[in-house]
């Protein structure tokens, strides 16, 4: 008996190039919605000098990172076929005699290696990043899983461009073909379930374990699939209806966010206005519309209350396209500070919001008071505002 297998010891017609192909075109299209998504993403938290996020649609980053979060989640169930199709591949024969071909061969296996690797780890901690474990420690999630995109998206590529001419072939012809396609030699499948699982059966169980991981993501963010979430783990209803993060006992900023001596601190330079809840209460107050969409994949739509930052930079004579740092009582945590670009500031749905839902804010919501503006992370929707600062 041998301790290491050869390629040629897994038979069997569903470890076919014919169904690689196929589970590969749909494995791509979620790489590929989730790289591009993934870099309006990274855009967001991190525009360049010459970009400036848009700020409507209201629902953009709700819309793109609800999008990323299902597109990666399907993509596991895919992942899985298709690494169990080609993994005989990893016995398979190496090219010692011949020089040349044994570079193209390692070549081709550290280009794969490259690619399993990063799909792989995209994956994990992707989905490790949407149910709120971070096993990482002080790893930054977003800098680790930004740096493999790009490794996951060039070994893909160079994947694609080797595999073309094989792929469109497979692809061509009929799944249960036992032709040899590109010179990779199959065998011909029975199209019935006679002699156990077919080709087209293994193919529409994929399709269904993709199509059901997708649904029970997507309810994260769309209320009606609420239901069906099972792996949305903030599908749950928070205080007046909108799912937390953070709650103020775990911020510790309880005390400091029920004092009555509470005052927000506008600054301007020179200029410093201190506003109690109750000033802030005085001013025009304006209701809209907009959701908190969280990095993770949730997102919820709810009626915000409050004063206009515009409002909130004119009583310290700032024009209103400025770029504002926003500052919370919470003293340590990595989301206890944002700054808010120019366009954002400027833009009239962009509050300081006292209500949500029709109430006051509750304490986990943000009280006394908390930033709201469309087409953000909610990482920078920060809550319990103490200070806002004009910074440019
Ligand atoms: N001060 C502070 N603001 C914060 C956070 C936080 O931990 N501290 N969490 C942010 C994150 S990650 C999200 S997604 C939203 C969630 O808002 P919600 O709790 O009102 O739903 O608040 C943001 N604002
Ligand atoms: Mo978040």
């Amino acid at each position: 008996m041998r301790l290491v297998p050869r390629e040629t010891d897994f038979s069997g017609w569903l470890r076919s190039p014919r169904v690689a192909a196929r589970v590969g075109v749909w494995l791509g299209v979620c790489f590929g919605v989730a790289f591009i998504t993934g870099l309006i993403s990274h855009v967001a938290y991190e525009p360049p000098g010459w970009l400036t996020f848009p700020t409507r649609p209201v629902s953009l980053y709700r819309i793109t990172q609800g999008t990323h979060v299902v597109a990666g989640t399907m993509a596991v169930p895919l992942l899985l076929v298709k690494l169990w199709v080609v993994y005989p591949k990893l016995f398979a024969k190496v090219p010692w005699g011949d020089v040349r071909r044994l570079v193209v061969h390692g070549l081709e296996r550290a280009s794969i290696a490259a690619l399993v690797a990063a799909a792989i780890f995209q994956l994990v901690t992707g989905l490790a990043n949407s149910s709120q474990w971070y096993p990482w420690g002080s790893f930054s999630f977003r800098d680790m899983h930004y740096a493999v995109a790009w490794v996951a998206i060039g070994s893909l590529a160079l994947h694609v461009a080797v595999k073309l001419r094989i792929a469109r072939a497979a692809l061509a012809s009929d799944v249960n073909s036992g032709d040899p396609v590109g010179g990779v030699p199959d065998v011909e499948a029975p199209a019935d379930s006679s002699h156990g699982l077919t080709r087209r059966g293994l193919l529409r169980t994929t399709w269904v374990a993709a199509g059901l991981a997708g649904l029970s993501t997507a309810g994260i963010s769309v209320p009606w699939l609420r239901d069906v979430s099972i792996f949305g783990i903030r599908s749950g209803d928070g205080p007046q209806g909108v799912p937390i993060n953070q709650t103020a006992v775990e911020a510790r900023v309880t005390a400091a966010a029920s004092k009555a001596s509470y005052r927000l601190e506008i600054v301007n330079g020179a200029t410093r206005r201190q506003l109690s809840r109750a000033d802030l209460e005085a001013m025009p107050q304006r209701t809209k519309v907009l959701p908190i969409a969280c990095v993770e994949g949730w997102s919820a739509s709810a009626e915000w209350g409050g004063v206009r930052l515009r409002d909130l930079l004119a009583v310290v004579g700032a024009p209103s396209e400025s770029v504002v740092a926003f500052v919370s009582l919470e003293e340590d945590g990595a989301f206890n500070t944002s700054e808010l670009p120019a366009q954002f500031s400027d833009d009239p749905l962009t509050l300081i919001a006292l209500r949500l839902n029709g109430a006051d804010l509750s304490i986990d919501h943000g009280y006394p008071c908390r930033l709201i503006a469309p087409a953000r992370p909610g990482v920078f929707q920060t809550k319990w505002l103490s200070r806002i600062e004009v910074v440019a």
